[in-house]
């Protein structure tokens, strides 16, 4: 715990929080330059068309602006520059960053992504580089946005707030992942500030989820009421809306040094819970995580499900569980499969299978085709430029030593490089099971920047640089600094 201290003084902490200044190594492995240069070419697309704007419409080269307009690409590419060693791009970045205001913003603040990327961004490039404005800049951003979110009865954070009046958005619907993933970076703030009134709102909504009672021990529906703070669904998903809430139980715990153990004990819970009602076993083989609605099991899942084979794996070094590792091994198999086996190499965004246990007759012609084949039907057929399996690779290369996860990793950039890339950056595209017409649907998520590349970039880096020992990654791929190291990289790489 820390202590209390209301106000306080950054530039003093900004100078006793100075552990040291990361330095970005001369990549020994091309593929890590190739994956630099392509961040170098979607950022010169950003600078050239919409710098200062959430988002670069990458075919138009017009602007968006979907994350409150200050910027988002920039606070989530930030560490990635540093990481990179992109010092001319850092330091016109942070130019940017000292003069956004954060009392204004044409829509609400969406609490949850401005806390994962501009919050999270902001102290991550702050563990990695010590300039105070950003940690200046962090500690306004969660007074005047992030903290507000909390003015509610119950003290559960309101899904958005208005910026200009600092006052929490009434609306009562909210998901899981919305009020359960705000810890890290919580956490990480009171560490860097030495104020624990973030921390304590943080792990006040978990003790608060802990108490409402599950039938399916330790998984909870995605929709919730925020002022009954009760479930008001039954749909259970891994998958968006849910998904960084299991994410976050396993990271805070570590980044709290393993001082809470209910964190942990809830995370445990989950999975093992996962395993037991979740787990499912295609007729060809394959394990996937399914979806539940009213007990009713939906053969169903999709990349978003895909950052927990790394997430498991974690959680199994850190434990040393070996159930777990084998939980994590197949559900990594079944993610990377799922690009493997599409035309384009670029996974979709959903499929569904048919589980070994069901009839296959009652399923329509195309399904029953899939079990002959793949294995699973695309349902979703986008590519988002997302990260969840990249990420997952990355942690299987960086806790296992095998390099047959770099070669994975390799095959999805090439494919990024082949269907998504423009004049002007990368695109979301809408069709991944048709290499002839992809459908390129002029967007580049602000994430593409923080995580698909950065994944991409650190995999083909030397394996002590932004180890797993000593940073833990929030749910937008932005490392924190952990006050005590833990051990679960490989110890040697081959
Ligand atoms: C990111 O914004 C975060 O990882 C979030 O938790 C869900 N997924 C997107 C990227 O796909």
């Amino acid at each position: 715990m820390y202590p209390k201290k209301i106000s306080v003084n950054l530039s003093l902490i900004a100078f006793t929080c100075l552990h040291f200044v990361i330095a970005a190594p001369s990549p020994t492995d091309s593929r890590a330059e190739q994956v630099k240069k392509a961040f170098k070419h979607a950022w010169g697309g950003y600078a050239s068309y919409a710098y200062g704007h959430d988002e670069l419409q990458s075919i138009s080269n017009e602007i968006s602006d979907s994350r409150n307009g200050w910027g988002a690409s920039i606070f989530d590419g930030l560490d990635t520059m540093i990481i990179m060693g992109l010092e001319d791009e850092y330091t016109t970045a942070l130019k940017h960053i000292k003069n956004v205001n954060w009392s204004y913003s044409a829509s609400p603040s969406k609490t949850f992504e401005t806390n994962i990327r501009y919050l999270g961004g902001l102290l991550s490039a702050y563990d990695l580089k010590n300039d105070p404005i950003l940690l200046e800049r962090a500690v306004e951003l969660a007074d005047k946005v992030i903290m507000p979110a909390f003015n509610t009865p119950n003290r559960i954070p309101a899904a958005y707030v208005n910026v200009q009046a600092g006052l929490p958005v009434e609306g009562n619907m909210i998901t899981l992942a919305e009020f359960g993933s705000l810890q890290l970076e919580l956490v990480r703030l009171s560490q860097l500030t030495d104020n624990d009134k973030y921390q304590l709102a943080g792990n006040f909504i978990l003790e608060k989820i802990s108490k409402v009672p599950s039938h399916l021990p330790g998984l909870y529906p995605m929709i919730w009421e925020l002022d009954t703070f009760i479930p008001k669904d039954t749909f259970i998903t891994i998958s968006g809306g849910s998904d960084s809430y299991y994410e976050y139980l396993l990271k805070t715990h570590i980044l709290m040094e393993g001082k809470e153990t209910l964190q942990l004990d809830m995370w445990t819970t989950a999975v093992a819970s996962m395993q037991k009602y979740l787990r499912s076993e295609s007729l060809n083989g394959k394990v996937y995580l399914a979806e539940l609605d009213d007990d009713f099991k939906l053969m169903q899942s999709g990349e978003l499900v895909c950052f927990i084979p790394g997430n498991l794996l974690l959680g199994a070094a850190y434990l040393n569980n070996k159930k777990m590792r084998e939980f994590a091994d197949e559900l990594m198999e079944s993610c990377y499969g799922t690009w493997t086996d599409s035309p384009t190499g670029l996974a979709p965004e959903t499929w569904s299978w048919i589980d070994k246990t069901q009839n296959t007759t009652v399923f329509p012609a195309e399904m029953r085709q899939a079990v002959l084949t793949t294995g699973f039907l695309a349902q979703n057929t986008g590519y988002d430029l997302r990260p969840e399996t990249i990420e997952s690779l990355f942690y299987f290369y960086r806790m296992t030593g095998n390099k047959i996860y770099q070669d994975r990793a390799w095959d999805i950039f090439q494919a990024i490089e082949k269907y998504c890339k423009t004049p002007s950056g990368y695109t979301r595209i809408s069709d991944v099971t048709n290499p002839k017409a992809v459908g390129p649907l002029n967007f580049e998520e602000s994430y593409f920047f923080a995580e698909t590349l950065k994944y991409l970039y650190l995999i083909f880096t030397d394996p002590s640089y932004i180890s797993l020992d000593e940073y833990v990654f929030n749910t937008e791929a932005h490392p924190f600094k952990l006050k005590t190291p833990i051990r679960v990289q490989a110890k040697s790489f081959n």
